[in-house]
């Protein structure tokens, strides 16, 4: 019986001390806008230390935040909400230009480059419980970051095959 209560006390000092994620976030930049642009993105590096996802985003600044993935539709990129990105545990997953990213939309006022976006995270951990990451995310020109969001891209690759249609 002793050691059954041990072994229960145990189980719960356990669960106490790994239900929450240790999240680090890192390298996070957001697009800035052109006037009248009305949807640009964010991207990171986060890691957490225990498999947890990324079930969301807001910002006390900026409207309409959504976690997009870019993925190919007949040859073209294209974009769609996702509901979670999976943050396996020790694993830094990157959110970036062509990747998955974190999108506002419906901007009503211009991202200049040099200021700051408030952004928070929301984990949700392997048990369900959930937690909120603050950031700063720093306004970037459009130049940096390497390849265009949303842009169509073409594939070269002329003189090869015929009939070569892309299956990945
Ligand atoms: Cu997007």
């Amino acid at each position: 019986m002793k050691t059954l209560v041990k072994t229960l006390l145990l189980a719960s000092a356990l669960a106490a001390s790994t239900a929450f994620a240790q999240v680090k976030v890192e390298n996070a930049w957001v697009r800035a806008t052109v006037p009248n642009q009305q949807a640009t993105g964010a991207f990171l590096n986060i890691t957490s230390d225990k498999d947890a996802r990324l079930v969301g985003a807001s910002s006390s600044l900026l409207p309409n935040v959504e976690i997009h993935e870019m993925a190919m539709e007949n040859d073209v990129m294209k974009m769609r909400q996702v509901q979670s990105i999976d943050l396996p545990a020790g694993k830094t997953v990157e959110l970036k230009p062509g990747g998955h990213h974190i999108m506002f939309m419906g901007l009503t006022e211009q991202v200049k480059e040099g200021g700051a976006v408030p952004l928070t995270l929301e984990i949700e951990n392997s048990d369900g419980s959930k937690e909120s990451i603050e950031i700063q995310a720093q306004v970037r020109a459009l130049a940096s970051g390497g390849k265009g969001h949303g842009q169509a891209h073409s594939h070269g690759g002329h003189g090869s095959r015929d009939n070569g249609a892309h299956k990945r």
